[in-house]
């Protein structure tokens, strides 16, 4: 390497690491509403609804999960349940949030059922990744109304579950051991002053409260119940201002009483009436996960995950969180010299993702100018070559990769010819042209030669570098 290519690289690094790019939202490929953050095993599984903007309303069909180790790179796992899992479900797969138990994985969803109601159902599957399948054939919470919205689970240290869920109303219930049956009765929580912040007035819709002098705070939905340090903790979607905030209650028990502590996140530019979160531990910090209508064609019906850090006071409350375009640092690197998805990424533009029996989830829809962006790259003491699993049903597509810019230096670059259609991968590999080392952010970007402006270039499934 010369003197030049390696002053470019060190400040590079230096760029990288002060994490200049945006990051949030942090899924690009697809509209991610209603985050619902779990750790297993060193992973952090993110699932989500999915948005279809242009409805005018919430009208999703199904269901997606992500997963990250680092917090900025997240590998799309595709959308294992939609309405058509549920044999009950009619329209609107809306907030959802699966949680682990003796190696099992319950992800309870709520649905609009075929008598016009919602009500809650779960799917269970042995992965966090699935295959679900509908654990009961019917909805495990349905009561004849539309409050059956939302749910969150939490298992307590003495192993009881308990599941809340409600919109404008919050209700529990102490689920068995199984965690597809309940037992006792269904309980409504008393909304109070004290317990959420404002009282719903009977007869007055969201809009006139809001323009009201004295509306201040009220719970409206998105409940996410956890536990820190023998508190618990009720964070949710409250009602104030333009749109939803996010606010928290703790109490000493799971059931409450629950005391009102204020607003996280509120006033803010969101581009969102509703906002939706949960918030969890991974690797000893602490993250938010919400929603905003950020993304380009984004909006109130075209929601997308985002994740702040945040610190506990020392008294256990909450600060106010706002909403950043670059999101958190990374908490860790990527491995180049295993085989990595290519549906693992930072921050994507001018491609999507798909799935197929055959292949899995993988990127679709490369168009010229489009990159993948990977975080925090770590190439230790140099790699030698680059191998990509590629299709391309036309030729003329290239792939180049480039280190810490889409317009920094190209360390390798690939010639994509037809592999004999869209869904037929094949292995390439280049060796790599500059030298490499230490910790990188890489850039995979999408060229055509004599290919029409805007045209699908390939699909593309995983890559690895090898070590020099
Ligand atoms: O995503 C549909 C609905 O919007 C959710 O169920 C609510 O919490 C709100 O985010």
């Amino acid at each position: 390497m010369n003197q030049r290519n390696l002053k470019y690289i060190t400040l590079s690094f230096l760029l990288a690491g002060i994490g200049i790019a945006a990051q949030n939202p942090v899924i690009q490929t697809h509209f991610t509403p209603d985050p619902a953050p779990m750790v297993y095993q060193g992973k952090m599984y993110v699932y989500t609804g999915d948005d279809q903007p242009g409805f005018d309303f919430y009208t999703m069909t199904k269901w997606r999960v992500y997963s990250t180790e680092d917090m900025v790179n997240y590998t799309d796992h595709g959308s294992p349940i939609s309405l058509e899992s549920f044999s009950w479900a009619r329209d609107r797969a809306w907030a959802a949030q699966c949680i682990e138990r003796n190696g099992k994985f319950y992800w309870y969803i709520c649905v609009q059922t075929v008598d016009n109601n919602m009500a809650i159902g779960v799917a269970v599957s042995d992965s966090p990744t699935g295959p679900f399948r509908d654990a009961l054939g019917k909805p495990l919470i349905s009561t004849g109304t539309w409050d059956n919205i939302d749910p969150t689970v939490f298992i307590d240290d003495d192993g009881q579950a308990y599941l809340y869920w409600g919109n404008s109303k919050l209700f529990y219930v102490k689920l068995n051991k199984d965690m597809t049956s309940y037992q006792g009765k269904i309980t409504e929580i008393p909304q109070s002053v004290e317990a959420f912040g404002g009282l719903r007035r009977p007869g007055k819709s969201d809009e006139v409260l809001q323009k009201q002098e004295k509306f201040d705070d009220v719970y409206v939905e998105g409940p996410w119940l956890y536990k820190r340090n023998n508190q618990y903790y009720m964070m949710y979607a409250g009602m104030t201002g333009r749109t939803e905030c996010l606010s928290y209650s703790t109490s000493p028990s799971p059931t409450g009483p629950w005391k009102y502590q204020g607003k996280i996140m509120t006033d803010q530019p969101t581009n969102s009436f509703t906002n939706h979160g949960g918030i969890i531990d991974f690797k000893g910090k602490s993250y938010l996960f919400y929603h905003t209508g950020l993304l380009p064609a984004g909006g109130s019906y075209g929601r997308s995950t985002a994740v702040e850090e945040f610190r506990y006071h020392a008294d256990g409350t909450i600060p106010k969180i706002i909403m950043t375009k670059e999101g958190v640092a990374p908490a860790g690197t990527l491995n180049p010299y295993q085989r990595t998805e290519a549906e693992t990424m930072a921050w994507s533009e001018k491609c999507s993702t798909s799935e197929n029996r055959k292949t899995g989830v993988y990127v679709s829809d490369a168009r010229a100018g489009g990159y993948i962006r990977v975080r925090s790259v770590d190439f230790e003491k140099g790699a030698s070559a680059f191998s990509a699993s590629v299709a391309a049903g036309i030729d003329g597509g290239i792939l180049e990769v480039h280190l810490d810019d889409v317009k920094g230096p190209k360390i390798a670059e690939i010639e994509i010819p037809r592999t004999g259609g869209w869904e037929e991968f094949k292995t390439l590999t280049t060796k790599i042209s500059a030298s490499v080392f230490g910790v990188h952010d890489l850039y995979f970007v999408f060229q055509g030669k004599n290919i029409t402006a805007g045209r699908k270039l390939f699909n593309f499934d995983y890559w690895s570098f090898q070590k020099k």
